[in-house]
């Protein structure tokens, strides 16, 4: 459960690190099972798994990584991070009778090697709903809680993730992230963005951030790769950001209150008794 501390330096920075978040032998497990994915092209499919067709200065991302066994499975509902999505989340009274009381929209692995890195995006003076930061009657009401894993250790000149602690609530977009002197893809650096911070991680730690802060990722400077995983949810009447299916595989092996989490609702269709007589089958 989150404490008052947690939810005091949640509310005022907008993240929180979840320290051995995965233990070393789930680290291990996560890491095997992504070497076992071959190299696949851009926008090519292994099994249920799908590398993603974005920019080469990005890296390799492997959409829908909870069908790639069963470690990560396991992270759909761990233990580490559960009560803390739910909690900041909020509005599960709503909707927990009917179906799940929160719905993950992506889940990816992201493989980054020297050279590459993530702009800078997302902050409190977009507006955006999907993705807002909210407190009202004193609970928390998330549009977004972002669970990013360290699966290698990131220091400096690893491509750390970077933040801008408290821009989930800045009503002015960083004048570095837009405008004339906006930043390319591959010049990232704590140094070129002022109250940017990188967010050093040990393999296992996680941090639990509100999409709305804004967030990217450091150039990496260093040889080797650095890998993450990150499982986005929010609240379970959401829906695909890129319009993936779940597997019925998927589906058959979760638990109940895992598959409220990939698939919160069960669809209501009339009955073919009902189609005949009005004509319609
Ligand atoms: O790759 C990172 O460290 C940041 C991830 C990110 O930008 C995102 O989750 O939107």
């Amino acid at each position: 459960m989150p404490t008052q501390l947690d939810n005091y330096l949640f509310d005022l920075r907008g993240y929180l690190i979840l320290k051995n978040a995965l233990s070393p032998t789930e680290v291990a497990e996560a890491n095997q099972q992504i070497d076992a994915i071959p190299l696949i092209e851009r926008n090519e499919w292994h099994g249920y798994v799908h590398r993603e067709d974005h920019v080469d200065e990005r890296g390799i991302s492997f959409q829908q990584i909870y069908e790639a066994g069963k470690i990560f499975e396991t992270l759909i509902d761990h233990p580490s991070w559960m009560e803390y999505v739910l909690h900041y989340i909020g509005g599960q009274d709503n909707f927990d009778s009917h179906h799940g009381p929160l719905f993950i929209d992506e889940n990816f692995a992201s493989i980054r090697g020297p050279g590459e890195a993530i702009f800078l995006h997302s902050g409190g003076h977009t507006g955006c709903k999907r993705t807002q930061f909210r407190y009202r009657n004193g609970g928390f009401h998330c549009g977004q809680i972002n669970i990013l894993i360290a699966l290698t250790d990131i220091g400096p000149g690893d491509g750390a993730t970077m933040v801008i602690p408290g821009s989930h609530k800045s009503n002015i977009e960083h004048p570095r992230l837009s405008g004339d002197t906006h930043l390319d893809e591959t010049e990232i650096s704590v140094d070129d963005v002022e109250a940017a911070e990188e967010v050093h991680l040990k393999a296992g730690d996680a941090i639990l951030f509100v999409d709305a802060i804004s967030h990217g990722s450091a150039k990496r400077i260093n040889e080797g790769d650095r890998r993450i995983l990150v499982y986005r949810y929010g609240p379970s009447w959401g829906s695909f950001r890129w319009g993936y299916t779940p597997s019925k595989d998927l589906l058959n092996r979760l638990t109940p209150n895992q598959r409220k989490l990939v698939h919160p609702q069960t669809y209501r269709n009339p009955p073919p008794e009902a189609l005949k007589a009005a004509g319609i089958l």
